[in-house]
């Protein structure tokens, strides 16, 4: 979708969210927002800037009333999208909101696209883009740790740190330029103050990039498939983990051939969990088909959970799904501890190398919080870590590499005795990149990707 930047016009939306509510709360925004509202909206008093006002909502065309309502008028000097706002508080019904909403699009108003609100104050010079980002991450929030973080990037934490390395690439830039606009000057470049500087600059970068670890967990989730042969409790244990009744589980093996999915929250990080058929010699054209999505399945997951049966003896299946953990974070979980052990310890010991060994018992939840806990460290190893600042988004992170990759290429051409002038376009690309990223420097693509994950009437 793109959108066309638009500030002459007044927008309107509801801001609460669809359904039936005890208060709904509709938005007006623009040049035209006092007198919009006011058409709609007779107060016991005339709408003031910050007072609350109670009053009731007229339909203009048919001279009738419809609801007690309270106003807010928000001047641009200080509302949230530094235009002229008011803000109607009513009953949450649906039918009197869109009632509001039709009757401010025949006073004059448009529509307002998701995000537009934000974009207003994003484009009148409020918050960065940084900051606009935050308020979509605040109202999505999975978990009050994220929230206090999108919240602190809202009040442009993660902002002036950005800003902070832009200037200092930018005062190195005006010292390489220096020298090489007036050459006769004997201008004489520390260069090895520079290069201290940019590598300081690409320290901060890398805690950036390596929060992005924990941002993910905590926004979107981990991926992790639960593999291992047929009938070795993947699917009791995917149960088990969820705390419900979600995957069939039976003593026969091949009772899971489609996969599921579903979500689960270990602290403030979430993951994905994936149960499908058991990888093996499959006894049905079905299960072939099942095990054939489980391998591909595995082969895209963050992370594995490798499952072997404690009352079975290893077998070949076994140990080439023991191998997938060469490829890819994995925990390997011995279940069926209540039964007799089939399995030699020291072998498996042997055979899970690095990997972490728990012990379950799926059927009788024995040791999952101890396979939870892992499942947080070994998949999360940002979680313990107390970022000041967490990146939340690819886009972020794409921008920290490539800003990283940059400065890179600073040090090495410095090594390379390569000249000024392509040394300060690879610095000016750098600056550029964390420009883009709060938004300083504008590019219509970026602007489009963040505001149309917004919510309308945001
Ligand atoms: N004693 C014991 N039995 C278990 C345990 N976990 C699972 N089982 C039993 O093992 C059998 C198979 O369990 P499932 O969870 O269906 O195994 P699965 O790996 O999903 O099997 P497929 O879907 O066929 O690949 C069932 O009879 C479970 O009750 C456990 O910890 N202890
Ligand atoms: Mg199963």
């Amino acid at each position: 979708m793109n959108r066309e930047i638009d500030l002459a016009s007044t927008i309107v939306a509801i801001a609460t969210p669809p359904g039936v509510g005890a208060l709904g709360i509709i938005r007006i925004s623009g040049p035209a927002a006092l007198e919009i509202a006011s058409k709609i909206f007779q107060g016991k008093h005339e709408l003031s800037p910050w007072h609350l006002v109670q009053g009731n909502l007229f339909d203009f065309e048919s001279g009738e009333f419809f609801d007690e309502a309270t106003a807010v008028y928000f001047p641009a000097s200080r509302s949230y999208t530094r235009e002229d706002m008011v803000e109607l508080i009513c009953h949450g019904s649906p039918v009197i909101l869109e009632e509001v909403v039709r009757l401010a699009l025949k006073a004059g108003a448009r529509m307002a696209h998701p995000g537009e609100f934000t974009l207003r104050a994003y484009l009148n010079g409020r918050i960065d883009l940084l900051q606009a980002e935050a308020v979509n991450d605040l109202i999505r929030a999975t978990s009050l740790r994220q929230a206090r973080l999108s919240f602190y990037q809202l009040n442009g934490r993660l902002s002036r740190k950005i800003d902070g390395l832009r200037e200092s690439l930018i005062y190195i830039l005006s010292q390489i330029e220096a020298a090489i606009e007036f050459p006769d000057e004997g201008i004489l470049l520390d260069k090895e103050q520079i290069r201290k500087k940019i590598k300081e600059v690409i320290g901060e970068l890398d805690k950036l990039i390596e929060s992005h670890n924990l941002g993910e967990a905590m926004m979107r989730g981990v991926t992790l498939a639960l593999v291992g042969r047929a009938n070795v409790g993947k699917s009791t244990l995917f149960n088990a983990l969820l705390e419900k009744d979600r995957a069939i589980v039976s003593p026969f093996p091949g009772t899971t051939r489609d996969y599921l999915e579903e979500k689960i929250k270990i602290d403030d990080l979430i993951f994905n969990l994936v149960d499908m058929a058991g990888l093996g010699k499959p006894d049905h054209p079905v299960e072939e088909e099942g095990i054939r999505r489980g391998r591909q399945l595995a082969s895209q997951a963050e992370g594995l959970l490798i499952i072997l049966d404690n009352s079975q003896p290893l077998c070949d299946a076994d140990l080439e799904i023991l191998s997938l953990a060469r490829d890819k974070k994995a925990i390997f979980v011995l279940n069926k501890i209540d039964l007799p052990a089939q399995i030699e310890r020291e072998k498996l010991n042997a055979l899970a190398g690095g990997s972490k060994l728990i012990e379950v018992s799926a059927l009788f939840r024995l040791n999952l919080d101890k396979l939870k806990r892992s499942i947080a460290e070994v998949f999360s190893p940002a979680l313990n870590k107390n970022y000041e600042n967490v990146i939340f988004h690819w886009r972020e992170k794409a921008a920290l590499e490539r800003t990283k990759e940059a400065l890179t290429q600073v040090l090495e051409k410095q090594n390379g005795g390569y000249s000024d002038e392509i040394i300060a376009e690879e610095l000016r690309l750098a600056a550029d990149t964390l420009g883009q990223l709060t938004g300083e420097i504008k590019s219509e693509e970026i602007i489009n990707a963040i505001f149309s994950e917004f919510c309308i009437g945001k």
